[in-house]
Parts: C-alpha cells; structure tokens; sequence
C-alpha cells in the first residue's frame, strides 16, 4: 500500500494513494477565459485564474504518479432537454443556457466554451465527466467509475469554491468518500465565498472533509 500522509485541515490524514482520485471540476473556457460568459456577467475572471497553475502542478504530480485523473464539465445537450427549466429561466435572457455567448452557447455541449482550458485540458484516457447539475455526482456516472476502481478518497481542484466544488464534496462525502479540498487549486468570483466555501468543509472537526493545498499535497506525493 502506498499510504502517505497529507498535512491538512482540521487534522492531517494518511491515504493510500491506489484509492485515491484527483478530480478538476468545470475548468472550462467560459468560466475561466476572459471573454467568455463568466466575464460577460460581470465576474472578475482573473480570481479563477489563480488557481490554474496551481492545479497544473498537482494534475503533472497525479499523471507522474498513476492516480486517477478525473475532469468534469457543467454543461447541456444542444437541445437542452437536460437542463431544468427552473435553471434555464434564470437571468436575463440573452445571457441564459443555450443562449450565444462569446464562445458559443452558453453552457452547451460540443460549443468552445464549454470545453476545458488549454493548460488543464484532459490527456488521452482520463474520464471527462458531463454534468448537468452543480455536483458532480448528480445524474452522472462519477460513482461508478469510482466505485470500479476502489477509489476512497478524492483530491479536490476546480472552481467555483462555493458552487461547484462544495456542491460535489457534499455529495461525496454523503457517500463515503473522505474528500480532501486543495485551497489554492479552488477560486472563486467572490473571495469572501471561496474562504467561507473551505471553511465550512473543515469545521466541526471536518464536516464535509479536509483543506490542503498543492504545496503539502505535492510534498506527501511527489
Ligand atoms: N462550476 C461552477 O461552479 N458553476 C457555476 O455556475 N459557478 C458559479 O459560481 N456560477
């Protein structure tokens, strides 16, 4: 068993790194590129930004490593027959799912904007998994796949820290999976809501999981 100890919060734990997966979550070109649709909402996309390098260094150590590499991509069928309309309804309509944005329609398979930026861009045989929903569990085949391969434990990257990410940590930490939650490979628009997004994953002795970072996670595996 390669079990390594990860120096983390609210307490440090050892993981046997053969059932541990990373998974990015949405690292795609409209939330993170500027001129793509997070930015014509008026978000700052330089604070997603941040994180790239830093899930850069951990994806190399991972691949390096032979863990599991996981992607997932929020996003629709063209014909958006998977998108609620309690989500497709929302915000002005010239900036809703399916709509044109800057880099095709907004949140839609297939289109540019959808896809995962150049640095983080999934390699030949890692697992890209389609979400219709902020978890990535959520009408997907995430727990399967983890399932399949003994997985127990979960690197956490991607943004954002309060939607998307805590979105998925809760999920999977209702299903066993001890998640760890690298801080600086998280963003999000808000600052204020990235501290507050990892803070409520560690409290409580660790409601929902572990904050780590790149730095201490790069020191245990690489
Ligand atoms: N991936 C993800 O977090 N989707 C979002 O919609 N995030 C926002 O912060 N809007």
């Amino acid at each position: 068993m390669a079990s390594v100890t990860i120096e983390a919060e609210p307490t440090s734990l050892a993981i046997d790194l053969q059932k541990t997966a990373l998974i990015i979550i949405d690292m795609q070109r409209d939330f993170l590129e500027p001129g793509g649709f997070g930015e014509t909402l008026g978000n700052d996309v330089s604070r997603l930004a941040v994180a790239v390098e830093p899930c850069r260094a951990v994806l190399d150590a991972a691949r390096r490593k032979g863990l599991l590499v996981i992607h997932t991509r929020e996003g629709h069928r063209p014909d958006l027959s998977d998108a609620p309309p309690a989500k497709v309804e929302r915000g002005i309509p010239s900036l809703r799912i399916g709509a044109p944005g800057p880099m095709g329609r907004i949140l839609v398979r297939g289109e540019p904007g959808h896809d995962i930026i150049p640095a983080l861009y999934p390699a030949e045989g890692e697992p890209v998994i389609d979400k219709p929903g902020k978890g990535a569990f959520y009408q997907t085949e995430l727990e399967l796949m983890l399932r399949n391969r003994g997985i127990e434990n979960l690197l956490v990257c991607g943004v954002t820290t309060e939607v998307c990410v805590n979105t998925t940590v809760r999920e999977a930490n209702d299903r066993g999976y001890r998640c760890i939650v690298l801080s600086d490979c998280c963003a999000s628009y808000f600052p204020e809501f990235h501290a507050a997004g990892l803070a409520m994953i560690k409290a409580q002795g660790g409601i929902f999981g572990w904050v780590s970072s790149s730095k201490a996670v790069l020191a245990a595996i690489d």
